[in-house]
C-alpha cells in the first residue's frame, strides 16, 4: 500500500509549463508545434518568417532523442521543451523572438531588418541619474501590471491538450519573471533519488548561463514595454561600500521599515510563488502566477546586517579571488566541488568553503558542509535572513533568502546583473574556453541542453559568450566609454536619453 502511495505521488510529481502566446491553443499543443507566423511583417510571411523575401528562420524539429527522457515522469523541464513542443522556430543570426519577427539580442537596432550590430551599456547603479531611476521605476511598474507575452499552464502536464489549454492563465510580465525562476528552481522530486535533484538554474554548471538568459529575457520584455531598444538593466556592485546601502532609499530600491520594503516603487507590490515550505512535503505545489502569495515584500529583517560596513559583504578581493580560478567548473559539478581552485562557477555562486572558516569540522575541508556565505549567495543571505546561523522565522525573512521566489524583490535584478558582469570579466580573461563537457553534469545544465523553460530556444553553450554577442556590456563606471573595448569597434553614437547610446559596428 505504501508503495502504491509513493507510485501515485511520483506520477503526480509534475510541473506545469510556459507557452508562448501565439502557440497557446489546442491545435498547436496537439501538434506539439510552436512555429508562429509573424504576419505583422506582411501577409504570407510563413511560419517563423520563412517565406519573407529575406527568410528570417524556419520551423525545425527539436533534436532530442525521445529515448533520453522518460515521458512518464511528466516533468516537462527534463529535456525541455520536447514534452510540449517537438517543433519550434530556429531564427537566422540577426533575428529572434518566438516567431523570428524580432531582432536577435546582438542585432537589436530598432528596425525590422535588423542589420546593425548594437551595443549599449549596463550601468552601475552609482552612475544612474535621477532620470535614469525614474525610467527604471516606470519600466518596472509598467511590467508589473501589463500582460505577459506568454501563458502559464496551471494544470499538471497532461497528454490532453484541451486540459492544458483550459488551465492557461496570463500573468503580468513581472509576475512571469518571478514564476520562471520558481519553476526552474523548485525541487519537485519526491522520489528522493539524488540523481533527480531538480534545480535547473542553481548549484550546477549552468548557473551563470541560465541567469544570463533570464536577465536578457527580462531586458527584452522591458524594451518592448517602454518602446526603447536601448534600455539595459542596471547592475549593483556590492563590493563597493559606496554602492551597498545607497540604493536603499525610497526613490531607488526602497527603505526597510521593520523588514518591510517601502518606497516609490513598492506601493501595492504583491509577491507571487512565495510561501513557507518548512515542514511541507514534496512536491512543492504548482504556482499560479496570477494569484498573490499574500506576503508583503520583505528585506533586511535585521537592518544592521545590510549596513555597508558589515564584514560579510563580498569584497573586491573576493571577486578577484574567484576570477583567478581559471577552471570554469569541475566534478561533481554541483555545490560540492572540493576545491575553490577548481570551479569559478561554484566560487562565484557562493558555495566555496574557505579553509579558514572550517574550524574543526572534518567534512568542511572536503566541501561537504553548507557554507554558503560567499559572493552570490552571501548577498541573498544578507538581504534575506541576515545571519544564516540564526535565521528569523519565515514571517520576518526577506524574499531574497528564498531561492525560488527571490526575483519578487527587484534588487534581485541588479544583484544578478552584477553577477553577470563578473561572469563577463571571466569570459574576457579566459577567451576560447569551451563550456565544460561531461556526462556527470546534471541534466538541464549540460552545454547542449536547452535552457529551461525559454522559447525561443538557447543552449548553455549559446550563452557562454561575451556579452557583446548579446548587445550589452558592463560599463565600468565614470571611465565609460573609454575603457570599453578590447576589440575593434567604431563608436558612432553617444549618450542618449536614459542609459546612454553606443552604436557598435563591426
Ligand atoms: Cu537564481
Amino acid at each position: 500500500m505504501l508503495f502504491l502511495v509513493f507510485y501515485l505521488a511520483a506520477v503526480v510529481a509534475v510541473v506545469n509549463a510556459i507557452i508562448p502566446l501565439p502557440c497557446a491553443n489546442v491545435e498547436d499543443l496537439r501538434a506539439r508545434e510552436c512555429c508562429p507566423t509573424p504576419d505583422y511583417l506582411g501577409q504570407n510571411a510563413g511560419p517563423c518568417g520563412s517565406k519573407l523575401p529575406e527568410s528570417r528562420g524556419s520551423c525545425k524539429a527539436i533534436e532530442i532523442p525521445e529515448s533520453e527522457y522518460n515521458s512518464s515522469e511528466k516533468d516537462v523541464r527534463k529535456k525541455w521543451p520536447i514534452q510540449y513542443f517537438k517543433f519550434t522556430c530556429v531564427c537566422n543570426e540577426t533575428f529572434g523572438g518566438v516567431d523570428c519577427g524580432e531582432c536577435s539580442y546582438a542585432y537589436n537596432d530598432n528596425t525590422t531588418e535588423c542589420t546593425t550590430k548594437t551595443l549599449f551599456p549596463r550601468l552601475p547603479v552609482s552612475e544612474m541619474s535621477s532620470n535614469d531611476w525614474r525610467v527604471y521605476h516606470n519600466a518596472l511598474r509598467s511590467i508589473k501590471g501589463s500582460p505577459a507575452r506568454y501563458m502559464v499552464a496551471t494544470s499538471p502536464f497532461s497528454d490532453d491538450p484541451q486540459v492544458v489549454n483550459d488551465s492557461l492563465v496570463q500573468p503580468t510580465t513581472y509576475d512571469l519573471f518571478v514564476w520562471l525562476h520558481h519553476f526552474v528552481a523548485k525541487d519537485n522530486d519526491i522520489t528522493l533519488n539524488t540523481d533527480d535533484f531538480t534545480d535547473y538554474a542553481h548549484e550546477g554548471t549552468g548557473f551563470p548561463t541560465w541567469h544570463r538568459l533570464f536577465l536578457l529575457w527580462l531586458e527584452r520584455e522591458i524594451q518592448i514595454e517602454i518602446s526603447d531598444h536601448t534600455f539595459r538593466l542596471p547592475y549593483w556592485d556590492w563590493t563597493q561600500p559606496s554602492q551597498r546601502e545607497s540604493i536603499f532609499t525610497r526613490d531607488k530600491l526602497g527603505e526597510h521599515l521593520n523588514g518591510e520594503v517601502v518606497g516609490d516603487l513598492f506601493t501595492n507590490w504583491e509577491t507571487h510563488c512565495w510561501e513557507d515550505i518548512t515542514g511541507k512535503s514534496y512536491p512543492i505545489p504548482i504556482c499560479d502566477p496570477t494569484v498573490s502569495s499574500g506576503e508583503t515584500l520583505r528585506r533586511c529583517p535585521c537592518d544592521t546586517f545590510c549596513k555597508k560596513d558589515n564584514p560579510n559583504w563580498p569584497s573586491e578581493a573576493d571577486v578577484n579571488d574567484a576570477l583567478a580560478v581559471k577552471t570554469y567548473d569541475d566534478k561533481p559539478y554541483d555545490r560540492y566541488v572540493p576545491s575553490r581552485d577548481n570551479s569559478f562557477r561554484n566560487f562565484m555562486e557562493g558555495f566555496v568553503v574557505n579553509p579558514d572558516d572550517c574550524g574543526s569540522d572534518p567534512l568542511c575541508s572536503i566541501g561537504k558542509v553548507n557554507i554558503t556565505r560567499k559572493l552570490h549567495n552571501s548577498v541573498h543571505i544578507l538581504l534575506g535572513v541576515g545571519d544564516v546561523k540564526d535565521p528569523p522565522p519565515f514571517e520576518y525573512q526577506g524574499v531574497m533568502a528564498c531561492v525560488a521566489a527571490s526575483p519578487n524583490d527587484p534588487v534581485f535584478i541588479n544583484h544578478h546583473a552584477n553577477i553577470d558582469c563578473i561572469l563577463e570579466k571571466w569570459l574576457w580573461e579566459n577567451p576560447n574556453t569551451p563550456y565544460p563537457q561531461c556526462y556527470k553534469i546534471r541534466q538541464g545544465h549540460r552545454g547542449n541542453d536547452y535552457i529551461v523553460p525559454f522559447i525561443p530556444l538557447y543552449t548553455h553553450e549559446d550563452m557562454f559568450k561575451t556579452a557583446d554577442n548579446f548587445g550589452y556590456e558592463c560599463s565600468t563606471g565614470s571611465s565609460y566609454p573609454l575603457q570599453l573595448h578590447a576589440y575593434n569597434s567604431i563608436i558612432i553614437g553617444m549618450t542618449a536619453a536614459s542609459v546612454g547610446l553606443i552604436m557598435h559596428v563591426l
